[in-house]
């Protein structure tokens, strides 16, 4: 509740370094699992909008890929997303770890000075974000939030936890105080993301190709979905057709996603469906296949079919 006063509803960009917790905090606010969510630093590819309905308030959170000193044209343009989204919000809200590095000290780091400088130049408000409050005793959060204090005039600073849930309520409220006025919401009550289905569905099995194969494969996998066949699904669930493509850059990569006899295909083809089903409510039939495409994550081209460029 925000103070009984006007109804407010508006923008906000949810921003940080890679594996902050971003991801993990919109799923956890819209109670769903629309932005995929792995342990691996630049999980996210693209500004996904998730629709929180608050008592006086909507927000409007964009969930953008991790910002870092981004090499190559596909990070690149995942860090220009990131930043350029700041520009289309009324508030943004940041992320850091509660962490501290050797001898207790918490280190600050470049990005978070660019990501300050970036506010700066554009006067936004902005509400500093604390996650992961569950690893740290309550003592680490005081030095933590000093170290962040003197970055930006921070409207408010709110420690949480999006993996548990502790104190995320107190997000919304603290971000709809910096919202326009508003005669009426800007979304309808029952929209949940601007993300289509077979988009959902595509970074679900991304999401398991990136878990599954840790360290082993490199970045560079995109999903495809070929076939979304609905002919079979019915309003109590019936059956979903699934065909997607695993899009990696070398044949040594395939091999990785293919596993020892299909094994981790297999594996990353099981978890994913399972997720389908739930987020679809249906049975989902799904096919997998692994093809390469060199250098993909290079060209503009290739980007742009796969849904991360414009
Ligand atoms: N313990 C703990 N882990 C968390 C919390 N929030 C996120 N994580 C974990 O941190 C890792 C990264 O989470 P993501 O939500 O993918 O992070 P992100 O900021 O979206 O990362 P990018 O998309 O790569 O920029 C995952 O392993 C999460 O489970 C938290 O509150 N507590
Ligand atoms: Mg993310």
């Amino acid at each position: 509740m925000i103070d009984k006063g006007p109804f407010r509803a508006g923008f906000v960009a949810i921003l940080g370094r890679p594996n902050v917790g971003k991801s993990t905090l919109l799923n956890q606010l819209l109670g769903e699992h629309v932005a995929i969510v792995t342990a691996r630093p630049q999980t996210t590819r693209t500004r996904i909008l998730g629709v929180v309905n608050g008592e006086g308030y909507q927000l409007a959170l964009f969930d953008t890929p991790g910002i870092h000193k981004a090499k190559g044209p596909l990070n690149k343009r995942m860090v220009e997303t990131a930043l350029s989204t700041l520009s289309e919000v009324d508030v943004a809200l940041v992320l850091v770890e509660a962490a501290t590095g050797p001898g207790g000290k918490v280190e600050v780091g470049e990005t978070m000075q660019w990501i300050a400088a970036e506010l700066r130049r554009r006067r936004k408000p902005a509400v500093l974000g604390v996650n992961k409050m569950d690893r740290v005793p309550r003592e680490v959060l005081l030095p933590v939030i000093e170290a962040y204090r003197s970055l930006y005039d921070w409207a408010e600073v709110v420690p949480f936890s999006a993996l548990t849930g502790e104190n995320v309520d107190r997000l919304g409220p603290a971000l709809a105080r910096h919202l326009p006025v508003s005669d009426a919401p800007l979304f309808p009550p029952d929209v949940l993301t601007d993300q289509a289905e077979r988009a959902i569905v595509a970074e679900y099995v991304r999401e398991q190709v990136m878990q599954q194969t840790r360290d082993e494969l490199p970045y560079a996998a995109a999903v495809e979905v070929e076939e979304f066949d609905e002919s079979e699904r019915r309003d109590d669930g019936g059956l979903i057709r699934i065909g997607a493509v695993v899009w990696v850059e070398r044949e040594s990569q395939k091999a990785i996603v293919i596993g020892k006899g299909g094994s981790m295909l297999k594996r990353v083809g099981t978890r994913a469906r399972e997720r389908m089903e739930r987020l679809l409510g249906a049975k989902v039939f799904l096919r997998l296949t692994v093809k390469v495409e060199e250098r993909w994550s290079e060209r503009l081209e290739a980007l742009r079919r796969l849904g991360i460029a414009p």
